[in-house]
């Protein structure tokens, strides 16, 4: 009897330690004149003015249901040792804007501890950074817009015609997030495309996020 227990037990932790703990990856890019037209105070890193591109924000476990794990692992934290090869790239295609102007390390600690530690089941801890900027690359979502014309310019442009532009570039339809500037512009802020478990490969967004878009929205200058 204490065997099939044991045996059932065993059975149990071996779901559990399989068992997926999130659905997809919402891949988050943010525009950096968006970010700074806003109510955020924003501060240029200690290496300098991002380049105007683009930069990452995160990669975020989510549920199909909606919502998201957090905070996953408090005996994981952020390791620079762990991704001293990436470093450069990270400053490039990573940049924090958050004050005060900093070398960006806080930004990637919170992103591993706030997401990158819920997915430890598919990535540690280099992987899940090395995976955020291939993902970049692949997108490549300036390059996408300003193929259809739409470049940051401080024009507005059919929130549609974004959404057209980077469906037809990369084949699957992103989630858009706009924030106001101090006139009330609507402007557009964050790209969101959804990646399947491995982090490797663009996916149907299982649900889309909240974006509070106008039909027409600003691309800032930066
Ligand atoms: O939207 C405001 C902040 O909520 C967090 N967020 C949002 C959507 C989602 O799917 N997952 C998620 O974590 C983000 O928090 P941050 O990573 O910046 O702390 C987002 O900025």
């Amino acid at each position: 009897m204490k065997f099939f227990l044991c045996i059932l037990a065993l059975q149990q932790l071996y779901v559990l330690s399989v068992a997926q703990d999130f659905d997809f990856f919402y891949f988050v890019v943010q525009w950096p004149g968006a970010y700074c037209d806003s109510r955020h105070s924003c501060c240029y890193p200690k290496t300098g003015k991002p380049a105007a591109d683009f930069g990452i924000h995160g990669l975020w476990p989510n549920y199909k249901t909606g919502g998201w794990p957090q905070n996953c692992n408090p005996d994981s934290t952020f390791d620079e040792l762990r991704v001293s090869d990436l470093m450069s790239n990270l400053r490039r295609e990573w940049p924090t804007l958050s004050c005060p102007s900093n070398d960006g390390v806080h930004f990637w600690t919170h992103e591993w501890e706030k997401h990158g530690t819920c997915a430890e089941s598919e990535l540690d801890q280099h992987d899940y950074f090395e995976a955020g900027l291939k993902l970049k690359q692949k997108a490549n979502l300036l390059h996408a817009l300003t193929n259809a014309g739409i470049k940051p310019d401080d024009k507005f442009y059919e929130i549609k015609d974004i959404e057209r532009a980077i469906k037809e570039a990369i084949g699957f339809s992103p989630g858009i997030e706009c924030n106001k500037d101090s006139s009330h512009n609507s402007q557009l802020y964050q790209i969101y495309l959804c990646v399947d478990t491995s982090a490797s490969n663009f996916i149907n967004c299982p649900v889309m996020p909240h974006g509070r878009c106008d039909s027409q929205v600003q691309f800032p200058k930066f």
